[in-house]
């Protein structure tokens, strides 16, 4: 009887524990924390807490001090991770309809991206992520993508022919840049720095708000604006982790990263605006290019990507106002 009531009272104190609890869940990035995807999970972790009046903290991870991205989302998909924010550099591996969303030159500037990610493709997009057990938030942003490099001054696509530059863990990225005649060499984004400084690789192409970020001046000589593709971000949450939370934890969880997205893209924005003049004030030398003649020079590989995803799909996009 004794033993019983013990019994109990500890299980009573044990489940009062529990309700009160702090439970503490990680973010991974790749880039630094003084950045356009910093401030998205900085700003996630912090409206996460609030919402939740503190039940739930959100530790965030810069840096790739986790991992790079395709580790942190694999992280995620098997739940030693309960969420990253990503590029969606290596999404394919892991939900392969993302890929559309990687084709050079489909979306005509950031606003058009925006709008197609937020309106009825990136929300239909969003759900294809379930059935691989990732619950995806919302879209986010890494910006358009420009060229970098440590060999010459690419004026015109023929001066990307035998460049070798690091790509992305991304099939149509590979397939597009070789259609330039660049040698395409896949790393993850933390090895980048020190294969640029040794050689290993003469470019790579990110974001104004990457390169700045991860302070590539130091090591490329050569920025190219080719703006060949904008690349999306996404906060990806472990499903299990997702579904075990209250309905109204939820709905916090999926605020947070709207607020979240709102100063990501504003920071690019920043970022897009003075990184020209900054990056050159380090001593890059940047290179306004034809976009035209870019955009031509991929026509043959176009016609792969429309065979591949289907002409409706990508007009479809393209309709976006
Ligand atoms: O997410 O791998 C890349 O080049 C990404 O753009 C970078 O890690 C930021």
């Amino acid at each position: 009887m004794k033993l019983r009531i013990v019994a109990a009272a500890i299980g009573m104190a044990v489940l009062s524990s529990v309700a009160s609890a702090q439970a503490s869940m990680k973010i991974s990035i790749s880039v630094a924390q003084n950045s356009h995807q910093g401030i998205a999970i900085d700003t996630f972790a912090k409206e996460v807490e609030t919402r939740t009046k503190g039940r739930i903290k959100v530790q965030p991870f810069y840096s790739g001090s986790l991992g790079g991205e395709r580790e942190s989302i694999e992280a995620v998909q098997l739940g030693t991770q309960e969420l990253t924010f990503t590029s969606t550099g290596p999404v394919p591996n892991f939900v392969p309809e993302a890929r559309i969303l990687d084709i050079p030159f489909l979306f005509r500037d950031k606003a058009h991206a925006r709008a197609v990610l937020d309106g009825p493709i990136g929300q239909e997009m969003l759900a294809k992520f379930e059935p691989k057990g990732f619950k995806a938030l919302a879209w986010g942003e890494n910006g358009v993508r420009h060229m970098t490099n440590s060999k010459r001054a690419v004026n015109s696509p023929e001066d990307l022919k035998g460049l070798k530059m690091r790509t992305m863990e991304n099939p149509v990225h590979i397939a597009a840049y070789k259609g330039f005649g660049i040698v395409t060499t896949p790393m993850a984004f933390p090895e980048v720095f020190t294969a640029l400084q040794q050689g290993t690789v003469d470019g790579q192409e990110n974001p104004l708000s990457v390169i700045m970020a991860a302070k590539f001046e130091q090591v490329q000589k050569h920025l190219s604006l080719t703006g060949h593709v904008y690349s999306p971000a996404i906060f990806l949450m472990n499903k299990a982790a997702f579904d075990k939370l209250s309905a109204e934890d939820k709905a916090s969880f999926i605020e947070a990263a709207k607020v979240a997205v709102k100063a990501n893209r504003g920071r690019v924005d920043e970022d897009d605006a003075k990184g020209v003049t900054e990056l050159r004030a380090k001593g890059m030398q940047v290179i306004e290019v034809d976009k035209s003649k870019f955009v031509n020079a991929l026509a043959p590989v176009n016609v792969e990507f429309e065979k591949q995803f289907g002409k409706a799909n990508l007009d479809r996009i393209r309709a976006v106002k």
